[in-house]
């Protein structure tokens, strides 16, 4: 048989993939587009751009209230900028403040995964975008698109914790070493504008790409590092993490995970949420070698044809674990060692006023969703550039959406509360548990997948349950309340005490009993909840759990203990009482 008439079985590559591999290492079309004066790019380059940094979007409200009117959507872009660590300068934050206001639609989004987002820049903006992002000693490159994303650890200054420190530096080293390499970045957006020719800095030594090679990862790819005694990374949602062994103030090497991950098609029966699986133990000086063995792992074996099933979680389940850990150990070059038995205990979200070690301290403040910005009295926007600019602190990023400001001196805590109260901004100690603990992700108006709102109500879903909750005497306790505009999961739902996740406009799916400690997944509870009965479903929940929990039983331990059966039996007999005593 002639090669023409061989059967091909092969399952054909993603369109996307199809993007990548025609694109001359991310280049594509975009040079090219990004001059054409149209208000928007075409469909590869829509692809392609993510990798640098950047979606097409458009307000879906602005669609709708245009409905009827023969009209084109009115695109912009979302940014993101990569944060390793969540470290930054208080000149950074400033500056990323800036540009929201000059380039962006006047606010800034600290996500969940230690970056920064800006939504509603213009494609005539963003070449200006990215320079002042360079400028800024920062990149948006590889923030989004097929490849290792922001690299997450936990953020707190701990000074002497030699520990924290140095799996701090541990995790820039690793992302140095999982950066894209290709100069398309720098060509695209770097150039210089007098010549349009000039690189205004050099991306790298050459265009190819060591780790990833032309067509880079089937999808996106992502990793933390946690202490066993703070996962404030939520490190088991993650396609690789680092869980550091350390004794006596020396780290003995880290158990690697692998295969993490939340998001979910409810129409695919294929996808689930996953946590990740141990996989083995590595000395501190071959994290690099084992990240990249998996990553190659994962270029060569994941899927390439349908991206639905492209992570690495399903790279996993599809080879098997054992065959999995065999392929890493070939690319590695030599055989892992069995885990060491440490593993997550504990979770602190840094909120608060802290000894940093070093008779400085730093203080957690708590950004509601992440989102910065000046509404009515307010202002939590000009209350962050008068800290930065008075106070000069350190900046980090946490991996719950908010904001570390580090070195502080003693008399620092009384100017950042006088500051926040003078913008109509609470301290943390002032905002309630069950609200600190929460986190909702972006959704309407600028998420294209959002099937219902997320970040815009839950701050008043909160407002309802905080009575409900004092009333019951709960709140002190601390659980984490996780809501989403859809199954993809960017708020990780999936291993919250509760879980909120869009299932249509609307209406919400309810998850109950995964834990603060991230690692375990929660079970579905309800479905099709309209947003109205939200209050009330989790009150009933609640009521179930003071009623009947053991003393220190945390609210996920009661769920999980008692049953996603048994506590929707008790809760709804509970709720058919208080509506026949109503
Ligand atoms: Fe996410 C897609 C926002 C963390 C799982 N995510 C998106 C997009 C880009 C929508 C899109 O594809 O068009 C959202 C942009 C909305 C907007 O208007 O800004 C978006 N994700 C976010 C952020 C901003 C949520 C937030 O409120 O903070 C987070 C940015 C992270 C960052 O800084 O890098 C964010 N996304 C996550 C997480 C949490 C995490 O990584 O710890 C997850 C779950 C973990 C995981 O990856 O499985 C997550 N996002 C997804 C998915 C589902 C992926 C999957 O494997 O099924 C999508 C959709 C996709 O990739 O097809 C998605
Ligand atoms: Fe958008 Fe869904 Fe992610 Fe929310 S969970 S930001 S709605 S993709």
């Amino acid at each position: 048989m002639s090669d023409d008439h061989k059967p091909d079985d092969a399952p054909k590559p993603s369109a996307v993939e199809g993007f990548k591999t025609s694109s001359d290492y991310l280049r594509g079309d975009i040079a090219r587009e990004l001059a054409d004066g149209a208000a928007g790019f075409g469909k590869g380059s829509i692809q392609l751009l993510k990798n640098h940094g950047t979606y097409q979007q458009d307000d879906r409200e602005q669609r709708k209230s245009r409905e009827g009117a023969k009209s084109v959507r009115e695109i912009s872009f979302m940014i993101r900028t990569c944060v390793p660590g969540g470290k930054l300068t208080a000149e950074q934050l400033l500056s990323a403040i800036d540009m929201g206001d000059e380039l962006g639609n006047g606010t800034i989004r600290l996500t969940t995964r230690q970056t920064i987002q800006h939504h509603g820049v213009v494609k005539g903006d963003l070449k200006a975008f990215m320079r002042q992002v360079h400028d800024n000693h920062m990149t948006t490159l590889a923030a989004c698109g097929d490849v290792e994303r922001n690299i997450m650890c936990c953020p707190a200054p701990i000074r002497g914790d030699t520990v924290r420190e140095q799996m701090q530096a541990k995790l820039d080293e690793l992302a140095v070493h999982l950066a894209p390499r290709t100069r398309a970045y720098y060509e695209i957006w770097l150039t210089d504008p007098e010549t349009g020719e000039k690189e205004r800095v050099a991306g790298g030594p050459e265009t190819i790409e060591p780790i990833y090679g032309p067509t880079y990862l089937p999808r996106k790819f992502k990793t933390a590092f946690a202490l066993p005694e703070d996962n404030c990374v939520d490190v088991y949602a993650n396609d690789l993490g680092f869980i550091v062994v350390h004794e006596g103030g020396r780290i003995l090497g880290y158990n690697v995970l692998a295969g993490g991950g939340m998001g979910v098609t409810p129409s695919a029966a294929k996808t689930f949420p996953a946590l990740a699986k141990r996989l083995g133990f590595v000395p501190p000086e071959d994290v690099l070698g084992i990240a990249e063995a998996i990553v190659k792992v994962q270029r060569d074996y994941g899927n390439r044809s349908d991206r639905k099933v492209a992570r690495l979680k399903y790279t996993i389940h599809t080879m098997g674990l054992e065959n999995f850990r065999a392929k890493v150990e070939e690319y590695f070059g030599k055989p892992l060692a069995p885990c060491h038995p440490a593993d997550v205990h504990g979770f602190d979200d840094h909120i608060g006023w802290h000894a940093q070690g070093d008779g400085r301290h730093f203080y957690g403040l708590n950004v509601e969703n992440g989102r910065v910005h000046d509404t009515g009295g307010f202002r939590l926007k000009t209350a962050l550039r008068r800290i930065l600019r008075d106070v000069q602190p350190g900046v980090r990023i946490t991996a719950h959406q908010s904001l570390l400001f580090t070195d502080l001196a003693a008399g620092d805590r009384e100017r950042i509360a006088e500051i926040l109260h003078g913008h109509g901004v609470k301290t943390s100690e002032e905002i309630s548990t069950i609200r600190r603990w929460s986190m909702a992700c972006v959704a309407l108006p600028t998420c294209g997948l959002a099937v219902a709102e997320s970040e815009r109500v839950l701050p008043g879903l909160i407002d309802r349950l905080e009575p409900e909750v004092a009333k019951l005497g709960l709140e002190k306790e601390a659980f984490t309340l996780r809501m989403t505009g859809c199954p993809n999961a960017c708020a990780r739902p999936y291993n919250a005490d509760i879980g909120i996740v869009g299932r249509t406009a609307g209406k919400y799916t309810i998850f109950l009993g995964g834990r603060l400690l991230g690692d375990r997944l929660n079970e579905h509870y309800k479905d099709v909840v309209p947003f109205e009965q939200l209050a009330g479903e989790i009150t009933a929940v609640l009521a179930c759990y003071k009623a009947e929990r053991k003393p220190g039983e945390t609210l996920g331990d009661f769920c999980h203990k008692k049953g996603v059966d048994g506590v929707r039996a008790w809760a709804d007999a509970w709720l058919a009482g208080s509506r026949g005593a109503g």
